[in-house]
């Protein structure tokens, strides 16, 4: 293969790649706060699809904890109960909210104590080689609640 034809092709690849990366899109990323010992932290966020194929999350690493699972909570008989999954199939042209009593990412085995005002790193590695960065604040609550609270005064129910 010439040298030509071999840039050709990376440029190609690099443009590619850059394309598919845009598919996937993380919204309102956040990780309650717990306990300093807690074993385990919970992270949410909204996962948005442009792309007009499903994407399937695979996994989820994070250099501020040993381990990360797709975990989702199930209500039987009025108890919660958390079960790993294996992916997160987020649908063509759709989303998935990993929010409180659904989907989350299980943060286990933190390097360090979080607290409110610091920001975890997740990667979230996609079906195909993507990897999308996210950057999620550690809250007490989602933010919302804050937002409500200021604003419940002059609040008109639609
Ligand atoms: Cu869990």
């Amino acid at each position: 293969m010439s040298m030509r034809s071999i840039l050709a092709l990376s440029l190609l690849a690099l443009a590619w790649s850059s394309l598919a990366l845009g598919d996937v899109t993380v919204e309102s990323p956040w990780v309650r706060e717990a306990p300093p010992h807690a074993e385990a932290l919970a992270a949410y966020m909204v996962l948005k699809n442009s792309n007009s194929t499903v994407e399937v999350l695979q996994k989820v690493t994070s250099p501020a904890f040993k381990q990360v699972e797709i975990h989702q909570t199930s209500i039987h008989n009025g108890t919660a109960s958390m079960e790993a999954q294996d992916s997160l199939s987020i649908p063509a042209n759709g989303k998935v909210s990993l929010a409180p009593n659904g989907h989350h990412l299980m943060l286990i085995g933190a390097a360090h104590p979080l607290k409110v005002g610091d920001t975890v790193d997740l990667f979230l590695h996609f079906q195909g080689g993507k990897t999308v960065e996210v950057h999620a604040p550690v809250r007490k609550d989602a933010e919302t609640t804050t937002t409500t609270k200021l604003s419940d005064e002059h609040h008109h129910a639609d």
